[in-house]
């Protein structure tokens, strides 16, 4: 474009002016608020990482066998890579829990994955994310009452 064209073109006609002038502080207005939900959602990611990781575990607490854990931290696992979420599988280990320790046991078995998700960008996180990423609003409440009922502070 001709900078001079342009220039005598918005003198001439200043509702065009106006016109631009809206448009560029709309322009700034979004990229802005893109910027916040960017910063937001990596400092979220943090946020849950560092959760994890103070999250003592008191092992006379846990009502079952060492290995259960990690098993079932792997089986929450399978129920959500791939296609579709087991439900009913992720319900009945939440039932199990019978305190926080369970609980925080399980995340830390869990650890941080990888969720494989086809003609989708993978998903890496820890239990709580991923549960945040595959349950329906329906599901989510349920959980978060299954915490509630543990002891847990976690929301998912
Ligand atoms: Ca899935």
């Amino acid at each position: 474009m001709n900078i001079d064209k342009f220039v005598t073109d918005i003198t001439k006609n200043p509702a065009k002016a106006i016109v631009y002038a809206v448009l560029l502080v709309l322009g700034i207005i979004l990229i802005y608020w893109l910027y916040t939900q960017i910063k937001g959602g990596v400092s979220a990611i943090v946020e849950r990482i560092e959760n994890v990781t103070e999250n003592p575990v008191e092992d006379d607490n846990l009502t079952q066998n060492p290995s259960w854990y990690s098993g079932t931290a792997n089986n929450l696992f399978n129920a959500m890579n791939g296609w579709g979420t087991g439900w009913s599988d992720i319900k009945g280990i939440f039932a199990i829990l019978q305190n926080v320790d369970d609980w925080n046991e399980i995340k830390k078995q869990y650890g941080t994955r990888t969720l494989e998700h086809f003609g989708y960008a993978d998903v890496v996180g820890n239990l709580v994310a991923h549960l945040q990423y595959e349950l329906d609003s329906w599901e989510k409440e349920h959980i978060n009452n299954e915490l509630m009922r543990i002891g847990s502070s976690d929301r998912i």
